[in-house]
């Protein structure tokens, strides 16, 4: 007898015969599947007769038993009861779940499929007697679901309904994340999804097409296994997350952005695009401006490629959506700059569209835009860009948090002083239990060097911070780490803005002393010279 509260969902199959490649059959693929470690099987044939469904569920059942693993089948409740399956899989429009539960009874795993929060509200309305585990999507695109209704909510959409269900008590019931899952996005997804209270993540992923149309089915699903079972995530691989503010460390870097001389492809607006170029120049950098999307993917695998996507460009929403995909496939770093979050009605929408489906390894804002990120009431912070008082600093300190810890980033909040949180978690994930934090706890740092007025009279100078993280990360290679690199790229623009202010005679020249500086401080490379501080707060 199978108990359910033991069931493992990290790696779940779930199938489909109408995508087997030549020469496999369901059987054949659900065996190598089993063989390279899948937890839990669906059979979910949607255009098999019930005798021939009936046949192969027999023959899968067989295999399951053997490997100690649930068979679970789609929405035949008739056919789970006949073969006496371990469970049920129905969605919104099936049978409703009390009647599932009355004919299976208590002891039968019960699965239903979830994409709103108001239906987690049913869920946890329902009780624990009823729901065993949701399947919460669809994440991605995905070409599996013929006809599908819901359109893909991204990790975000995940983590809000992990929210919905901590608000509601419903912890009982498992999670599984679905739709357009490969090794490409999921250990991102693992990663990135966590309900805000960092007590609850995803129990695992449910797949189809990865393997079931996989010429190599067992390589799948092993190569599935390995990334769910290394509970880490890198924006670069192979880096770990030591932070170390030595000035030794800080050369290091800088001399690894001179020696790996990083391509910075900006998307931007056309204020920023050409002091944005000067500066990555005078980092030693590369930089381009493209907008051109068939060539995003080859520019996203040049060595050291790093995005600096700027909402306040014109570019249309797919050219940005494709350009996130690009890089986060590529897995290399964006820096996220969402200028005037939510200004107008259409920004927000195309800036939220971008955060619920991309991962970004920065978010840099003024406060507006990290206060409105963070859902905090924008209207009490009026005012806040010209002199900080000791509570708005607290309150932009926890509003940078809350972004680094939604969005799995560092989140640069800039003003008169800047504050950078880690939300990155040392690029590690958990199943199940959340993250072992919560915003409040994130590390964060402040960077001052006192009030530098001419630096809002120049257009763009925020804008170019963004391309002066973007450098500084992406000469980062093996060993080192996202966190340093910005709070690097925070203290050198800072002490950069602070000379430059020194040295100018108006607004006008302040510019060209803005990019002497950066050149100067990559040149002579000695981090005690600079103005700036930082203290971690
Ligand atoms: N249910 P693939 S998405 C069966 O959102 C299914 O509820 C979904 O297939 C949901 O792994 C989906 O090939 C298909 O993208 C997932
Ligand atoms: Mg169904």
């Amino acid at each position: 007898m199978m108990d359910k509260s033991k069931v493992d969902y990290s790696l779940y199959l779930v199938t489909d015969s109408t995508m087997l490649p030549p020469g496999a059959t369901l059987v054949s693929q659900v065996n190598s599947a089993l063989e390279n470690g899948v937890t839990l099987v669906q059979l979910r044939e949607k255009e098999t007769d019930t005798k021939t469904f009936i046949e192969e569920a027999l023959k899968v059942q067989e295999l399951c038993r053997q490997h100690n693993v649930p068979l679970i089948i789609n929405d035949r409740v008739d056919v789970a009861l006949a073969i006496d399956a371990d469970g049920v899989h129905v969605g919104q429009d099936d049978m409703p779940i009390a009647m599932v539960r009355k004919l299976l009874g208590p002891d039968k795993i019960i699965g239903w499929s979830v994409g709103y929060e108001h239906e987690v509200q049913e869920l946890a309305a329902m009780g624990p007697q009823y729901v065993d585990y949701v399947g919460l999507g669809m994440i991605f695109p995905t070409e599996t679901k013929k006809n599908a209704k819901k359109s893909p909510m991204g990790p975000r959409g995940v983590s809000k309904l992990l929210d919905a269900m901590q608000a509601s008590n419903a912890t009982w019931c498992r999670t599984v994340g679905i739709g357009g899952l490969h090794p490409n996005n999921i250990s991102r997804v693992l990663y990135q999804v966590c309900s805000e209270d960092g007590k609850r993540s995803l129990d695992g992923i449910a797949v189809v097409s990865d393997i079931m149309a996989s010429t190599e089915a067992g390589e799948a699903a092993k190569r599935l296994r390995s990334i769910i079972d290394a509970r880490s995530y890198y924006f670069v691989d192979g880096m770990d997350s030591e932070i170390c503010l030595f000035s030794w460390w800080l050369q290091e870097r800088i001399k690894s952005t001179k020696q790996n001389s990083p391509l910075i492809h900006h998307i931007t607006n056309k204020v920023h695009q050409n002091f944005g170029a000067n500066v990555a120049l005078a980092l030693g950098c590369s930089p381009i401006m493209s907008e051109v999307e068939p060539e995003f993917t080859e520019l996203s695998n040049m060595p050291h490629a790093t995005l600096l996507l700027n909402t306040g460009s014109v570019a249309p929403l797919e050219t940005l959506v494709s350009a996130v995909r690009a890089y986060n496939e590529a897995k290399r770093p964006i820096v996220f700059d969402p200028v005037g979050f939510s200004a107008t009605s259409v920004r927000l929408q195309l800036n939220r569209h971008l955060l619920e489906e991309g991962q970004f390894a920065c978010i840099k804002g003024n406060a507006g835009e990290i206060l409105s990120l963070a859902d905090m009431n924008v209207g009490k912070m009026r005012g806040v860009d010209s002199g900080h008082t000791g509570s708005d600093i607290s309150i932009l300190v926890a509003a940078t948090k809350i972004v680094a810890f939604r969005y799995r980033c560092v989140a640069v909040c800039t003003g008169q002083v800047d504050v950078v949180a880690n939300g990155l978690n040392f690029g590690q994930f958990n199943l199940s239990t959340g993250s072992d934090s919560n915003p409040s706890q994130l590390p964060a740092r402040i960077v001052e060097a006192g009030n530098i007025p001419v630096m809002g009279k120049i257009t763009a100078s925020g804008c170019s911070l963004g391309t002066t993280i973007a450098c500084l990360i992406g000469g980062i290679t093996v060993e080192e780490d996202i966190f340093g690199g910005v709070l690097l790229a925070v203290l050198m623009y800072k002490s950069a803005g602070y000379t430059a202010s020194l040295k100018c005679k108006g607004s006008g020249s302040f510019q060209a002393h803005l990019i002497d500086a950066l050149d100067n401080m990559l040149t002579e490379n000695d981090p005690s010279t600079w103005f700036a501080k930082t203290s971690s707060i």
